[in-house]
């Protein structure tokens, strides 16, 4: 499964793979094609893309819908603009290195994208126009008050204050048009950054025309997957009712019949095919289920409501080897099942949250995991780098983890998928 990986972490070579897969798109017509998909849905009524409650789902697809044009394992980059906030001069973060995104200007002069080398999709020279202090980009501390919001949105459902008006939304804290009682207005969080960027980002129809805005919606994106797994029982909202925005409500232009997209389609990133590095890394660190140091994990994820019963067991060959599992369903909430082996079924029409399995440290020195899943007697699907039916296991070579776990339902057809990675990566 693709990794979305913080950019300062990448190689060289790397970096230049992702500025080289957005020059041939771009070189293939496809690039602005996607510049004006965003511009016509920003134009649209009722609005989906911004001001709305679709907006983190919305620019989830789109931005999952460009990775995969970069390439079917591409995995994007993403921006942490709140690390460098924090930077002496947050205009020489690496993000703006001559060799990647390039610098500021009017026009754009450095870089890959520089005057002559990078045209937009209405015609003219990337611009771009770094704010100066007090002008700032938004920092760690204002992410996290935006995680701290519990409610996924609110009415009117839209870009009005809806702080001032008595009520919380992390999605519009997170788009930023919260307007604090407290505070003159301005642009926060995702705005702020369109807007400190500027020239070109500073445009709510093209701003997609800057290569920049994929790996700034990369970070949101993050952000409300991790929003996700800090609040597991609030979910998207609207759940229903107001029309054009509601969960099950299709977004436009994924109205294709046929393969319609709705909010309720895109809730997990591993659904989508892709895992921030962050969030392994978070799993990591939670800690095992008696408490013990255990330092790598891996969350399954299910789409609720659709499957009737699970089943995982996770055993080790070698049987010295230390491995627990528990159940994050509803009830009850996480509990841990045996070491060494074991299984859980989740009842018919549970809600189905994760499930996490824990390993030792030391299972790279000890041989091979495996893991098998039963999805009430359907054919299970394994996405990683082995194929199974129901029951079958997944075995992970010696020196790996599993990284990640995928649960898919799909035309009631169940996919799992595993992501085994060397031991050194993270951990
Ligand atoms: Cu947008």
């Amino acid at each position: 499964m693709p990794i979305r990986r913080n950019l300062t972490t990448l190689s060289d070579d790397d970096l230049d793979a992702c500025v080289q897969a957005i020059l041939a798109l771009k070189a293939a017509g496809e690039y602005d094609e996607f510049v004006t998909a965003h511009a016509t849905a920003t134009m649209r009524t009722p609005q989906q893309a911004h001001m709305s409650p679709m907006f983190l789902p919305w620019h989830r697809q789109f931005v999952r819908a460009f990775e995969l044009a970069l390439g079917p394992s591409f995995a994007l980059p993403y921006w942490d603009w709140a690390a460098d906030q924090a930077l002496p001069d947050p205009t020489k973060g690496k993000i703006w290195d001559d060799d990647f995104m390039g610098g500021e200007g009017d026009p754009v002069t450095t870089g890959p994208f520089r005057q002559g080398q990078w045209t937009l999709a209405g015609g003219g020279p990337l611009v771009r126009a770094f704010g100066s202090p007090p002008m700032t980009l938004p920092s760690a501390a204002d992410v996290d008050a935006a995680l701290a919001v519990n409610v996924y949105d609110a009415p009117p459902w839209n870009d009005v204050a809806m702080a001032a008006m008595g009520y919380e939304s992390f999605r519009n804290q997170l788009e930023g048009w919260l307007l604090k009682p407290t505070q003159a207005f301005q642009p926060q969080l995702h705005n702020r950054v369109h807007v400190w960027v500027g020239g070109s980002m500073d445009n709510m129809e093209t701003s997609p025309n800057d290569p920049v805005f994929f790996l700034h919606h990369a970070n949101i994106d993050r952000i409300w997957s991790r929003w996700q797994a800090m609040h597991p029982t609030s979910g998207y909202l609207p759940a229903a009712g107001v029309p054009g925005v509601s969960a099950g409500d299709v977004m436009w232009p994924w109205d294709v019949a046929g393969s319609v997209v709705t909010p309720d389609d895109v809730l997990s990133t591993n659904l989508l095919g892709y895992v921030y590095d962050s969030e392994i890394q978070r799993s990591a660190t939670a800690g095992g289920p008696h408490g013990d140091a255990f330092d790598d994990s891996t969350t399954i994820e299910f789409i609720p409501a659709i499957i009737n019963s699970v089943s995982a067991t996770w055993n080790t060959v070698i049987t010295s080897l230390s491995t627990n599992y528990k159940y994050d369903g509803p009830a009850p909430h996480g509990t841990p099942v045996s070491d060494h082996s074991g299984s859980v079924t989740v009842p018919p029409h549970q809600t189905i949250q994760a499930i996490t399995v824990y390993t030792h440290k030391d299972h790279d020195k000890t041989g091979v995991a495996a893991l098998s899943i039963e999805v009430s007697g359907q054919p299970a699907q394994l996405l990683g780098p082995a194929q199974t039916t129901a029951g079958q296991r997944f075995a992970a070579p010696p020196g790996t983890y599993i990284a990640g776990f995928v649960g898919r339902a799909s035309n009631r057809i169940y996919s799992l998928g595993v992501v085994a990675l060397p031991m050194q990566q993270g951990f």
